[in-house]
């Protein structure tokens, strides 16, 4: 995979970046934006767990999507960050003929148009009060909120927090919130970071694997502090990064494990048992003894560092924004067509009229090669026709594509097709330029 990093905007095999890393001013370092982000308390996290509990047992045992333990962990929440200035927002919706609460808190200031998002589930399921799964992210994040409050930070992003509801009834809540964005939304939204259990009391530490940049920053932080991490293999669709994702937008986030048994390896690693890492996952049992307090410690003040990192030093990608990829692709002799993609994020709107599409393929006798620009919508722009007599070696050109009619945010794609016997090559980059 070939990083390239052009006018700070970092691409990675297909996946653009920009908003993540561009902006007026250089982005603080890692180091340096660590250095700002403060201590969570962890014992200030475990009292807003002991709070979860008091209501989940002042409301049947659970708080539940639908139930009066949910609103009242709603209501909880929200006053927390009423009272030290967020800006809140319930959103309401329906799920199984009951109703169920998103709450968003947006933190004054930073640049609109770029946004990190940072959320956790706050519902339970309804055989217990879901002191891991999931109080523990709602409670790290709540934390976190409150020390952006205590240290009256002004990041150049905005910032915005997310609990939602219905996770456990399917990801309701967040595809809700999700769904209902505009499209101009949702591509104000550079990176969203989820955090669904991460203080199991038998706990790894796994980082999603999803931004390249994200999961970056996650790794170096604990590498840092001499904590071992393994990749999530298995959060794709399993938690509420899941519509953000697929909507386009940067996700990362930290896991410390259900009900998977712990290996042998990993107790080498990270110590505990070879049991499962919550074994009180989703039953009556997941209350605040069901924790790791050095868990919860870690992943809290890995959130602050990278809500901290992540939203400094980004606003609206310059002009000239480019997008590459520098992947070689191998084209197959008078075979099937292949590509090479960009995912565009932090332009809104819809792409230029003089959009300019970097072509450089290696390739003999040219003639051969059909090339086409594929719009993230599936709209087709063909760059290079099929023309037998050029026997040219390789196409290496800018073509101007007027690509007015297109959303800019999405996938694009080069496609070439080889359509003739004997000559071969290769995609060697594919780059958008947006003035
Ligand atoms: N579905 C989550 C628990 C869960 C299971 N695997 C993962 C991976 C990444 C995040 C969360 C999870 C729940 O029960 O809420
Ligand atoms: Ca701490
Ligand atoms: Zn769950
Ligand atoms: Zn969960």
């Amino acid at each position: 995979m070939n990083l390239t990093v052009r006018k700070r905007v970092l691409t990675v095999a297909g996946v653009a970046l920009a908003g993540l890393l561009a902006g007026a001013v250089p982005a603080a370092t890692a180091e340096q934006a660590s250095a700002a982000a403060p201590d969570i308390p962890v014992a200030n996290v475990k009292q807003h767990l002991a709070d979860l509990q008091s209501i989940a047992t002042a409301n049947g045992g659970n708080r539940a999507h639908g139930r009066a333990g949910y609103k009242a962990s709603v209501d909880f929440v929200k006053a927390k960050l009423d009272a030290v200035g967020y800006t809140t927002t319930l959103q309401q919706f329906s799920s199984n003929g009951r109703t169920g609460y998103n709450l968003i808190a947006d933190w004054p200031g930073g640049d609109p148009d770029q946004i990190l998002m940072a959320g956790a589930h706050l519902d339970s399921v309804t055989s217990g009060p879901g002191i891991n799964d999931n109080g523990s992210g709602s409670a790290a994040i709540l934390e976190t909120a409150l020390a952006v409050a205590r240290a009256g930070h002004q990041p150049d992003k905005h910032l915005r927090f997310g609990w939602w509801g219905a996770e456990e009834l399917g990801l309701v809540g967040s595809r809700y919130y999700v769904g209902n964005l505009s499209s101009a939304e949702r591509q104000k939204i550079s990176g969203y970071l989820n955090f669904d259990m991460i203080g199991s009391p038998n706990p790894g530490y796994f980082v999603y694997d999803d931004d390249p940049v994200i999961e970056k920053t996650f790794k170096d932080y604990f590498a840092g502090r001499g904590i071992p991490t393994e990749i999530e293999t298995e959060g794709d669709g399993r938690s509420d990064h899941a519509s953000f994702k697929s909507a386009g937008i940067p996700v990362g986030g930290l896991f410390t494990g259900a009900s998977r048994t712990k290996t042998s390896a990993q107790v080498q690693k990270w110590g505990g048992t070879r049991t499962a890492f919550d074994r009180c996952y989703h039953s009556s049992c997941d209350t605040t003894s069901n924790i790791s307090d050095t868990a919860l410690d870690r992943n809290s003040d890995a959130i602050a560092h990278a809500v901290w990192t992540l939203s400094s030093g980004a606003t609206t990608p310059p002009p000239g924004t480019v997008f590459e990829n520098t992947t070689d692709v191998s084209i197959p002799d008078n075979g099937p067509a292949v590509t090479s993609s960009v995912t565009v994020s932090g332009i809104p709107g819809n792409a230029p009229a003089d959009l300019a599409v970097g072509v450089d393929i290696i390739h003999t006798w040219r003639g051969d090669l059909v090339v086409d620009l594929v719009a993230p919508d599936g709209s087709v722009y063909n760059l290079k026709p099929y023309s037998a007599p050029d026997s040219a070696d390789n196409v290496q050109a800018t073509y101007t594509v007027n690509a007015a009619a297109e959303t800019a945010a999405g996938t694009w794609k080069l496609r070439v097709q080889d359509r003739a016997a004997y000559d071969t090559g290769y995609i060697s980059s594919f780059r958008l330029t947006f003035p």
